[in-house]
């Protein structure tokens, strides 16, 4: 294992991450006595909508995957409406290799709530709700404790702090569906109803909980709020890049010595990540990762030096995403990798709209019988345009997403599909997998 360079090292940045390693950070008391709800005392002080204007100027975006501005999306939310204003936090992380939203509640469930507390504040909202991915039994039991911990110290509940702002928080658990971390199926799945996706626009922040204007935004977004608050917006944008403020979690998994979460400014590399990871495993090379989990396009050993931010991973092809680097060997494969993912996207598929349905379904068995040695050059072209077919024409990001890793793995590894096409490769599949393909 290799020790990061002091240049390489410098580049961990702790802001979100800062206090996971104080012991107790997750208590009420530990939180106040290292730095916990001093935000919330400024921000109670400003105008609301003097904090939206400085959310928009410290130029923070989303951490869920799309990036969009975290001001912005607070502004759309009509004043003066008479209706009832909520704020969602996607705490359903369930996209595959992401990793940083749920080590955040468990380690830090306080910076959750002072950002939710801030927030509903801009956004004039008296009702938040988590919605927590259902199989984190643990991490929904520490916010709710934490919550508890919040109502008994005036944080939460009436005239919070004796600013005139009330705020009641839900930890609400969801049933185990991917789908559900979609913003609108989430939507459903909060109100009572099977969690599917449902027509944008009307976008949430006009026509969101129960018809009224809503904010959702990620864990990893509200949670970076005390801090931009307590620390200016100036200083947030000088721990990024342009168009890309301030630091990010990014999650290593796979290859690597130390995977791991790792907290950076907006821009590092992966080459830089790896080093900070303490290199590759022993005799393992770089073939093919991600940059922000299975829904955004693999990129390969040629991308080492793309800045991981907004524009410089778009610039690549690729999409930030949740920034879940999974990092793939020489020793693995991405034909197999793509065909296990693609047995997610069709597991997880809410089967409302037929591309997705149907075409994920069908992408799995070409898989398979590739994978078997029984596969034909044409089973590539039908692939791609099974791909286009779902591109652009899925109801949601689920179907857009499942076709990056299948394109990608294409583009740059088209060989490792012919291997098995034409036998100079051992079937990873056999017979009877082939079963109902
Ligand atoms: C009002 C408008 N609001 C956009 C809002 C919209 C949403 C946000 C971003 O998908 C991506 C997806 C996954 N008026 C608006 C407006 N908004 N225009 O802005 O919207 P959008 O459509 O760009 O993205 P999305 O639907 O939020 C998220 C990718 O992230 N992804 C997902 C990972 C999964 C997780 C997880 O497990 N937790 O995050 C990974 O890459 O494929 O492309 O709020 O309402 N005119
Ligand atoms: Fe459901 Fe897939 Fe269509 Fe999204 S793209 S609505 S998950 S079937």
């Amino acid at each position: 294992m290799t020790s990061p360079r002091p240049e390489v090292l410098a580049k961990l940045t702790p802001v979100l991450t800062k206090r996971w390693l104080s012991p107790d950070a997750w208590r009420i008391d530990t939180y106040e006595q290292l730095d916990g709800y001093v935000a919330l005392r400024k921000a109670l002080k400003s105008d609301p909508d003097d904090l939206i204007a400085f959310m928009k100027d410290s130029g923070h975006r989303g951490r869920g995957g799309a990036g969009f501005p975290v001001g912005m999306k607070w502004a759309f939310i009509p004043q003066n409406d008479g209706k009832p204003h909520y704020l969602v936090v996607n705490a359903d992380e369930g996209e595959p290799g992401t990793c940083k939203d749920l080590p955040l509640m468990m380690n830090d469930p306080h910076a959750l709530i002072e950002g939710m507390i801030i927030a509903t504040y801009a956004i004039r909202a008296k009702r938040a709700f988590i919605y927590i991915r259902g199989e984190a039994i643990h991490a929904a039991r520490r916010l709710r404790s934490a919550v508890e911990e919040a109502y008994a110290k005036g944080y939460l509940g009436k005239n919070i702090l004796g600013s005139g702002h009330d705020l009641d928080i839900v930890v609400h658990s969801g049933a185990g569906a991917y789908i559900c971390g979609e913003e609108t199926a989430l939507l459903d799945s909060l109100e009572g109803y099977r969690g599917q996706p449902r027509l944008r626009p009307p976008f949430p922040a006009t026509h969101g909980v129960y018809g009224a204007p809503t904010v959702i935004n990620n864990v990893g977004s509200i949670a970076s709020v005390p801090h931009i608050v307590l620390n200016g917006a100036d200083w947030w944008k000088s721990l990024g890049s342009e168009n890309s403020a301030g630091t990010m979690i990014y999650s290593l998994s796979g290859r690597v010595q130390n995977p791991g979460q790792y907290e950076c400014g907006m821009g590092i590399t992966l080459r830089e990540l790896i080093e900070l990871a303490g290199g590759m495993l022993p005799g393992h090379n770089l073939k093919f990762w991600t940059p922000g989990g299975s829904s955004t396009p693999m990129l390969t050993a040629e991308h080492l030096d793309v800045p991981l931010d907004f524009d410089g991973v778009a610039k690549a092809g690729s999409m930030l995403g949740t920034t879940a680097t999974m990092i793939f060997s020489d020793r693995d494969c991405p034909v197999y990798a793509t065909y296990r993912w693609l047995q997610f996207y069709t597991h997880e598929s809410c089967g409302k709209c037929t591309p997705c349905r149907e075409g994920n379904y069908w992408m799995v068995r070409t898989y398979r019988r590739i994978l078997s040695g029984k596969g034909t050059p044409a089973d590539l072209d039908t692939l791609l345009d099974t791909c286009d077919n779902l591109l652009g024409r899925s109801f949601c990001g689920l179907g857009d997403g499942a076709t990056s890793s299948v394109t990608s793995s294409l583009q740059y590894f088209k060989q490792d599909y012919l291997d098995y096409i034409e036998g100079h490769r051992r079937p990873l599949l056999n017979e009877a997998d082939l079963v109902g393909a």
